[in-house]
């Protein structure tokens, strides 16, 4: 069923545009740039969209039905103007409204910054959630933290990363955004715990010693052709208005310490690591602040709505993205028990069927775990009843497994040890009613590796939900050349049931509809070849193969095991007669962890490697490499569409799903991937012949681990292999310093190779032979993009919360 858009009155609208321009931008219509007029349009747009905003609020219905609180401190929404039009249906209405204010609407877009509130695939995700569930009008709110800057800027200086401020709302403000004032929240710090006597039953309550204040500011996230439009509710740490810091601030309340932590300072940046914990204060005051905030809003919200506490599983399920957000656990158990004096029992039936947690990663390093003396000293009832918890579940354990103490040691939420933590995963498990991975192969590995004795002692608990992206962005926004042509054939509903796109693959082999389709792919590598000619100054033709990897940087996705591939065709380009290859142009973007000191080398190595293979006259153009810098959602918007091939390269057992895979794949890339992942998943969608696979298998990767893996063996054996490796030892790429790019080829060799790049270059480089031949056969390949596009329906992330529905959240949808 398709809604009714918006009602749009152009007059209206032009006014308040112009309106906006005068009295809240202060320019004239004489004197107003691209970035004034797009502030003002977006202004008017936001008076809509918060307007219907305070209606969903308002509805009874929405009130009274049960809703998904999507707790994250990440929420890379991208650019929200070009998308909430699209959600809106008023794309072409604003349009032709602006032109006929002289502004061309593609240009105002432009002039958005992204608001780059994460830092990737989880981030990412939850911002494609937040888009199905208003899609779908399952009722939700999204909860996050407002930073003052997002992910850092990254250019390059002399091939190597530099980081700047990301203060993505500009000296403007953000237009989109609302501050709710009036929903505001006070939230402690430090303190001690004391217990009293409260008519003959002795009560404990949590003394802090520090307040700050949370200022919401909300976010709107419009359903896609319809009027509902639910928060993503962004909290802002500011410091108490002095008369109340009065009462706070008797001296001895205060540790002196505390004195020096500037309220603002804790939404003041978001930490740029990605899979890896570092464990400092301010990271776990930035998870307290923004767990304590949401709780207190989720139960306000449902005490206003006249519902009885014990009613709280019922009508509010709270989604914990990752464990960044698990203090939010012992946070509702202090509040039932301290504030509303409930039982320990009657809170913990209430809590435990409150939350449920997402897993998106099985790497060590990145398992969050908190030394107990900083919780203690930071939140000290929140220990205490982590102790309580852990004391009742350690019951069960030895329930269980009498007398097995190794099993207490393993699954005890403290580490014990010189100095103990608390991990943060086994809190989750322990307190949530679901636990789910990301993809089937990853729930798998939860199960088997991560958790089975949780497993075993709640057979029930854990699931598996495969990711997904939204197709508004992914493909109606970003591609509209596709998304006509697919529109021509079924029709315009796609975008909500993306499972239609199945009718495509009749015309896979149609002479026809490949010319069209390979047009449009032809289409979106020239706009991208345009911009790389003009922003970095590198030529590159679009008819070469546009072959991508683009993520974070990191030794388990194996970016360097890509750089070697180019090494050796590099390598045979110069040294191999009679070597062919399709003209080739290999796309890098990604960020690196600023203090990932490998990754930052790796980034370098592909820079300077660049620069000379990009300006080597025997290669005669055949190959080149462009890093494109300061990757972003704006970016990928521009990059998935163009893109031949999906490089999803890492480490068997390593990338939990993966989102960038099914973009690509959905906008007609063919797949070079490991069997890691959703990739096994999209390999199942779109069959064999469509993608390539090759690598390890998770087995063979833990077998070669088990007898002792040594790259030195595959190096010496492999001529092509050392040949293309030792390219980075002399001065090829670094001309006069020779053996500036060792930092990658010792993490090979003298470092272990820990992710096995030398292990699968072999069958790896064979993928890559397959591939190029295809290329060659146009019509093939045609054929093998278009049932790409078709047959990633799965993939949609209506799908993803649907399965959430269903399994685990048990909504309804409110169709208003
Ligand atoms: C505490 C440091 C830290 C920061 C971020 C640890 C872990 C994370 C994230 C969980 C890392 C992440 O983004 N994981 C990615 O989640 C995506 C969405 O589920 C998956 O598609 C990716 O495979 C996974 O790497």
């Amino acid at each position: 069923m398709t809604k009714q858009p918006h009602a749009f009155d152009k007059n209206a609208f032009q006014l308040s545009v112009q309106k906006h321009l005068s009295a809240t931008y202060a320019h004239t219509v004489e004197n107003a740039d691209s970035r004034a007029w797009y502030l003002a349009m977006g202004r008017a747009l936001a008076e809509i969209t918060t307007i219907n905003l305070l209606e969903t609020e308002a509805d009874e219905r929405v009130v009274n039905a049960k809703s998904v609180n999507y707790l994250s401190l990440e929420f890379l929404i991208g650019r929200l103007t070009g998308n909430n039009l699209i959600n809106m249906g008023l794309y072409e209405s604003v349009t032709e409204a602006m032109a006929e204010m002289g502004q061309n609407l593609t240009d105002l877009l432009e002039e958005e910054r992204d608001p780059s509130l994460g830092n990737g695939g989880l981030g990412r995700l939850a911002a494609c959630f937040m888009d199905s569930l208003a899609a779908q009008e399952f009722p939700s709110v999204g909860y996050g933290l407002h930073y003052e800057y997002g992910l850092f800027k990254q250019s390059f200086a002399e091939g190597r990363q530099q980081e700047a401020p990301d203060a993505w709302r500009g000296v403007e403000g953000y237009p989109w955004e609302v501050a709710r004032p009036e929903l505001a929240q006070e939230i402690g710090f430090y303190g001690h715990v004391e217990s009293y006597d409260d008519n003959g039953v002795q009560r404990r309550r949590w003394v802090p010693s520090m307040y700050v204040k949370a200022m919401p500011w909300d976010v709107p996230v419009v359903g896609y052709q319809s009027n509902t439009v639910y928060p993503l509710r962004l909290w802002e740490c500011q410091a108490i208005a002095p008369f109340s810091l009065e009462s706070f601030n008797n001296g001895n309340y205060f540790e002196a310490q505390h004195a020096l932590i500037d309220a603002g300072n804790i939404t003041k940046v978001l930490y740029p690591n990605d899979n890896h914990e570092k464990g400092k204060t301010l990271r776990l005051m930035q998870q307290f602040f923004h767990s304590s905030a949401s709780v207190r809003d989720i139960l306000r919200r449902h005490l206003d709505a006249g519902l009885a506490l014990a009613d709280l599983s019922k009508q509010e399920t709270i989604q914990l993205n990752d464990t960044h957000p698990t203090i939010a656990i012992p946070e509702l158990m202090r509040i039932l028990m301290d504030e509303y004096h409930l039982d320990w029992d009657a809170a913990w039936a209430i809590s435990s069927k409150t939350f449920a947690y997402t897993n998106h990663t099985l790497l060590p390093e990145a398992l969050e775990t908190w030394s107990e003396s900083l919780i203690q000293h930071l939140l000290p009832r929140h220990m205490e009843i982590i102790y309580e918890i852990n004391h009742r579940f350690l019951q069960e354990v030895r329930a269980k497994w009498p007398g097995d103490v190794a099993k207490q040691q393993k699954l005890s939420i403290i580490q014990e040890g010189f100095n103990r933590v608390v991990r943060m995963a086994n809190l989750c498990v322990i307190g949530s009613y679901a636990v789910n991975g990301v993809a089937a192969l990853h729930s798998e590995l939860v199960k088997r590796d991560l958790f089975p004795e949780f497993d075993a002692l709640y057979p029930t608990r854990l699931h598996n939900v495969t990711n997904g992206v939204t197709p508004r962005r992914w493909l109606k926004f970003c591609n509209p050349g596709l998304s006509e042509l697919v529109s021509e054939i079924v029709g315009n509903d796609w975008p909500k049931h993306l499972e239609q796109l199945e009718a495509v693959s009749q015309y896979a082999k149609d002479a026809a509809f490949q010319k069209r389709y390979m047009a449009v792919k032809r289409e979106n590598k020239q706009r991208l070849a345009d911009w790389v000619k003009t922003n970095l100054d590198i030529e590159i033709s679009a008819d070469a193969i546009f072959d991508v990897q683009i993520k974070r940087l990191h030794e388990y996705k194996r970016q360097h095991l890509n750089l070697l591939h180019i090494l050796s065709l590099y390598h045979r380009l110069l040294n191999e007669p009679g070597f062919d290859m399709a003209p080739r142009v290999v796309f890098f973007a990604a960020k690196a962890a600023p203090g990932y000191h490998l990754a930052k080398e790796i980034i370098f190595a592909i820079n300077k490697v660049a620069e000379k293979v990009n300006n080597d006259p025997r290669i005669g153009g055949k190959l080149k490499v462009v890093f494109i810098p300061d990757y972003r959602v704006s970016m990928a918007e521009m990059i998935i569409p163009a893109a031949d091939v999906s490089e999803q390269i890492s480490t068997a057992g390593k990338e939990a799903s993966g989102t960038g895979n099914m973009k690509m794949a959905l906008n007609g890339a063919l797949t070079i991937g490991t069997m890691d992942g959703a990739n096994v998943e999209i390999r199942e969608e779109v069959g064999d012949d469509n993608i390539y696979i090759f690598g390890l298998e998770v087995d063979e990767v833990e077998a070669l681990k088990a007898q002792g893996y040594n790259p030195f063996e595959y190096y010496h054996a492999d001529p092509l292999l050392k040949a293309s490796m030792d390219l980075l030892l002399g001065e090829e790429f670094t001309p006069g310093q020779p053996g500036l790019l060792r930092a990658t080829y010792d993490s090979l060799l003298d470092g272990g190779d820990p992710y096995l790049c030398l292990a699968d270059f072999a069958s790896y480089v064979k993928a890559h032979e397959a591939m190029d031949k295809q290329y060659r056969d146009k019509a093939g390949w045609a054929q093998k993009a278009i049932l790409n596009t078709a047959l990633v329906g799965k993939f949609t992330s209506d799908r993803s919360i649907r399965d959430y529905v269903d399994n685990i959240w048990q909504l309804k949808a409110i169709n208003r």
